[in-house]
């Protein structure tokens, strides 16, 4: 892991998340006061923590854990992590009509559904839109508090789509203050073009544009989202001055810069999972107990979402043991499907259509001592997750839609045997950066078919070959190097800036 350390000399990092690094709860069923603490699963927080407590910033964020105002003081600051705290963990409050507006409604109901171009779940409300800009004025109220009180010069980093509108809302608190403020933003899922964007109120789709444009620099995973956010500032934005050679958007007296800085993951965490004595020990079981002779283990993993394409998924698997007989017994699939956003009715009635998608298959085609479709539908631990990956022959990922997709890249980390195939939908971030995998289209269940067929009769030279180019390119990239690249780029373009200006626009 590299010393991140080196960047951000003189400066103070202050990020804002919707999900926090560490949560507080009170465990289910326990007897008394009994407070734990846990740090949410994912990438992001990983990577993000180790940069936090070297730079002793502070992380604004959601505190939606059921213990989070007991351990916070009145202004919701607390220090982490808890064992050897170095950084500040500023909570911001939500009650459940914020939730249900910014959260479940605008940002998940509707901009989710815009930005990964599925219309028929787009649902949109008045009351959405306002609850989004209270709760992101009240981001952008705790993260200016934050940046006024930073020991070193501040540098913001906003993370995603929940909050669009906190740059230029910050950019405002901040306009005068004698310090200048770098503030930045990653956005983790697509950017959707302007004829799609533009499905969005008239108030709706400006206010996300000029929000955005709040920021000094906005990072993308590929550079056909930060296209679509060019054709967009184009078309939305008459008074800006779009550069697309340079990705450079000028407005007013101000540059905002684009990058494209394809995240990873922590490669050598899932290998040393999927090599550990667990990892490994679970892996020969699953083939034990799921490969037949000469046969092939297929293993894919979600979030039950429907950008991920589940059932599309089942559809090609039923076809293909229709077309081919001799899979069958030969070719057995281990499907994690991890419960999400349950509250939201789509998502609820996606968890019943795959159970039942499931059922059906493996009642058609189900024979004695063979289960096609292993489900699993509930949170697996990392160590299990990787042996799964290991075990894996093939790997299908069938996403409609997807800013990267940080499977394709956890299932090539965790093939330490080097022997699996990843058959990848080219409608993820993945796909624009990964060379040696099986590209399909979701949409198109026979080509997903003849997919599968070649992957799982692909001689085994061929497998290896082709797997151990892509595990040499992850390990050129991963989760560190992404960081390291960005702050690397804040750095130069911080230290060119002079000083903060509020946006001619606002
Ligand atoms: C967004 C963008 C982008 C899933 N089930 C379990 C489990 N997972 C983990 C996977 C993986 C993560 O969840 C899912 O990451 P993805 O990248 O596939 O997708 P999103 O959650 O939609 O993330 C996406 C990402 O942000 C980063 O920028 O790549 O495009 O949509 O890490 O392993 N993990 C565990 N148990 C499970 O049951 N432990």
């Amino acid at each position: 892991m590299p010393d991140t350390s080196q960047y951000l000399a003189g400066r103070t990092l202050i990020l804002v998340s919707n999900r926090e690094p560490y949560e507080h709860f009170h465990e289910e069923g326990a007897a008394g006061d009994d407070v734990k603490v846990r740090r949410p699963p994912g990438g992001l927080v990983s990577a993000l923590d180790p940069t936090m407590r070297c730079t002793h910033g502070t992380w604004v964020a959601w505190g939606s854990g059921s213990a989070d105002r007991e351990t916070a003081d009145e202004t919701g600051r607390l220090q982490v992590p808890p064992e050897s705290p170095a950084y500040t963990l500023r909570r911001v409050w939500l009650d459940d009509a914020d939730v249900d507006g910014y959260y479940l409604g605008f940002a998940n109901s509707a901009l989710w559904p815009l930005c990964h171009m599925l219309l028929q779940h787009y649902d949109m409300r008045q009351e959405y839109w306002d609850r989004y800009v209270a709760v992101n004025e009240r981001f952008a109220d705790a993260a200016a508090e934050e940046a006024r009180r930073a020991p070193k010069a501040p540098v913001v980093w906003v993370q995603d789509y929940h909050f669009a509108l906190v740059p230029s809302l910050l950019r405002q608190r901040l306009a005068g203050e004698r310090r200048p403020t770098f503030i930045h933003q990653f956005w983790h899922i697509p950017f959707p073009p302007p004829d799609i964007l533009r499905l969005l109120p008239t108030a709706a789709y400006t206010g996300v544009m000029r929000g955005l444009l709040g920021n000094d620099l906005i990072e993308f995973h590929t550079d056909r989202y930060a296209q679509n956010f060019l054709d967009c500032v184009d078309e939305f934005v008459p008074e800006s001055r779009v550069h697309r050679d340079g990705k450079r958007v000028r407005l007013g007296d101000r540059d905002v810069s684009l990058g494209v800085f394809p995240i990873s993951i922590d490669v050598e965490q899932y290998e040393s999972l999927a090599r550990g004595p667990d990892g490994a020990q679970k892996a020969a079981e699953l083939r034990e107990k799921y490969v037949a002779d000469g046969g092939s283990l297929g293993v894919s993993v979600d979030r039950v979402d429907y950008t991920k394409g589940i059932p599309e998924r089942l559809r090609a698997l039923d076809q293909l043991w229709t077309e081919a007989p001799e899979l069958r017994r030969k070719l057995t699939f281990v499907v994690v499907a991890t419960p999400s956003r349950s509250e939201l009715r789509s998502y609820k009635t996606l968890e019943e259509e795959v159970v039942a998608g499931v059922k059906a298959i493996n009642d058609k085609f189900g024979e004695d001592g063979w289960t096609p479709i292993v489900l699993i539908n509930e949170n697996v631990d990392a160590a299990g997750l990787a042996s799964i990956y290991r075990a894996g022959d093939v790997c299908l990922v069938s996403s409609l839609q997807d800013g990267m997709n940080l499977v394709a890249k956890e299932y090539i980390a965790c093939n330490v045997d080097e022997q699996g195939v990843l058959v990848l939908s080219r409608f993820t971030g993945a796909a624009a950066e990964i060379d040696d995998a099986i590209l399909i289209n979701p949409f198109n269940v026979d080509g997903v078919v003849a997919g599968l067929r070649r992957a799982v009769t692909m001689p085994p030279e061929e497998r290896r070959a082709r797997m151990q180019r892509m595990r040499r390119q992850l390990h050129r990239a991963t989760i560190f190097d992404w960081l390291e690249a960005i702050l690397a780029r804040v750095d130069e373009l911080a230290s060119s800036a002079t000083e903060l200006r509020p946006a001619a626009a606002e």
